[in-house]
Order: structure tokens, then sequence, then C-alpha cells
């Protein structure tokens, strides 16, 4: 099944985070997200320096970073506002409603500064529901979520049968807030639904932690996700400018479906 175009997909977005989403890909002609995992503030801004240009969205997960301060996310805004960038929290937030949202402004006070954070489904609808307000308040940054359908991971138990339906039911029901999925494969027919796909490589095929990879036109073209989310394959390389011209490359071309098939 063919995907609808891409300004298609913007005017029919009912979440605020898709039309940003889908005007920035067509502009930057990039549907890659860079999934930088450091642990300290100044590595993570220079590698977002150098990405900016060329991805959509930056991922975070701020809990890792050691130095996390009120200066790092003013610099990580600035960057975002200066490229027209994505601010990813992937926080994997998965607790009854009312303990998501304390968690969304607790001590990294989240929503302030993400754009998107990722969100599990195994809560249920209305614990989901309860981000409408956080989202629909000017107050904060935050302007969609992700709700996580599938993991990338070896024997993760949301291939359990029903799992990912039960997810995608939760998200197509509430498309003001929920911006799409994170998932392995397509799983929404709705067009503004974005499908967000970690777990490529172009190089590797698994890390000694479950993690499986597989490259950007097996995730893109074949599978029909939209958005390559990449890590080490670009931040463990020794040039990653370089790796970002490739990865940012071979998820485009696997997008705009032309036959440059290299994976
Ligand atoms: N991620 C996965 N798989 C999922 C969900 N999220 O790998 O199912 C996230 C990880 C990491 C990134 O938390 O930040 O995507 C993948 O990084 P990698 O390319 O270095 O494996």
């Amino acid at each position: 099944k063919k995907r609808a175009p891409l300004s298609v997909r913007m005017e029919n977005a009912s979440c605020r985070l898709n039309e940003l989403l889908y005007k920035t890909m067509q502009q930057k002609e990039s549907n890659l997200c860079l999934a930088i995992d450091f642990t300290q503030k100044e590595q993570i801004l220079e590698l977002a320096k150098v990405a900016a240009p060329h991805v959509v969205a930056i991922k975070l997960h701020a809990d890792c970073i050691t130095d996390f301060d009120d200066q790092f996310v003013k610099e990580l805004r600035t960057i975002a506002h200066n490229h027209h960038c994505i601010i990813f929290e992937d926080r994997k937030l998965a607790d009854i409603g009312a303990v998501n949202i304390l968690q969304l402004k607790g001590h990294q006070n989240i929503a302030k500064w993400a754009d998107v954070v990722t969100v599990h489904a195994v809560q249920g609808q209305e614990s989901i529901e309860a981000f409408r307000k956080v989202i629909n308040d000017d107050n904060y940054c935050l302007s969609g979520i992700l709700l996580i359908a599938q993991l990338s991971s070896k024997g993760a138990l949301t291939q359990l049968d029903g799992y990912t339906q039960a997810a995608r039911n939760i998200g197509e029901a509430n498309r003001d807030i929920v911006a799409g999925f994170i998932c392995q494969t397509k799983i929404s027919d709705f067009d503004d639904m974005g499908h967000w796909t970690p777990g490529v490589n172009l190089d590797a095929k698994s890390d000694d932690a479950g993690q499986q990879w597989r490259g950007a036109n097996e995730a893109i073209r074949r599978q029909l996700n939209d958005i390559v989310i990449v890590g080490r394959g670009v931040t463990a390389s020794k040039n990653p400018k370089e790796q970002l011209e490739r990865y940012k490359r071979e998820a485009w071309n696997a997008f705009i479906g032309g036959d440059h098939d290299t994976t």
C-alpha cells in the first residue's frame, strides 16, 4: 500500500506534532531521527549541532545524562529552533495517568522542552488520555506522544498476540494527541499517523544485549515505516557526519521509492 504524499498527510494531521513533522520532512528531504545516547551534555550538544541540518528529530534519553541542567535545555532548544528540528524525549512512560503527568513535569520537566515523548500502551487508554491536558496547555512544549506498539529487541513481549493491535487501537482513537507509533512495521492506515522505527543499522545485525537491526531499505520500503531512528550506526562511528549523510540518503531514497537498493 502506497503512502499518501506528505502534503496530504500534513493537511490531514490531527496532532500538532504531525503538522510540524511532515512540513519538516518535506523541507529537509529527510526522514531521519538521530538517537544520541550519550551521558554528557557537551557531547550531546556537539553532535546535535552536526546532526541538526540532516535530521527531522533528535532523540534523547534525558535520564541517562549525568549533568543535565537548564543550560543544556536552552542550548538544545536553540538548535531545534535554528534547524527546524523536533526534540524527542524517549522516556517510555508506563504508569497510571496521574503519575505519567507527574513524571512529565518532574525534575527534568520533560513537558517544557520536549516536542514529543514515548509512552507505553500497556497502561491502557484512559491513562494515555491523561496526556491531553498537558499537550493542550500552551505553557508546555509537548505537542504529541508516540505510542510503543512494537519493540525492536529480541523476544519483546509486544509480539504477544493482540498487543500491537491493541496499541494501534488506542492510538487511532486519540489521534489529536497520539502522533503515531514506535514500531517495526506499518500498523495504521490513517494517513496522518507517523510510523517511527528504531532497530536500523547499515553495518551490523545485533548488539550483545538483545537489540536487532536491519537496513533502512527494509525498514522503510518493505516494512513501510516513515522515520528511521538510528543511534550507534552514527554515534559509535569515527566520522558521524559522513554516516549521517549516508543514513539520510539511504532512508530518504527508500521513502520516496527510489531504486537505490543497497541494504
Ligand atoms: N529504541 C529501540 N528499540 C525500540 C524502542 N526504542 O532501540 O523498540 C531506542 C533505544 C535507542 C535507539 O532506546 O535509543 O532507539 C536505538 O539505538 P541504536 O540504533 O544504537 O540501537
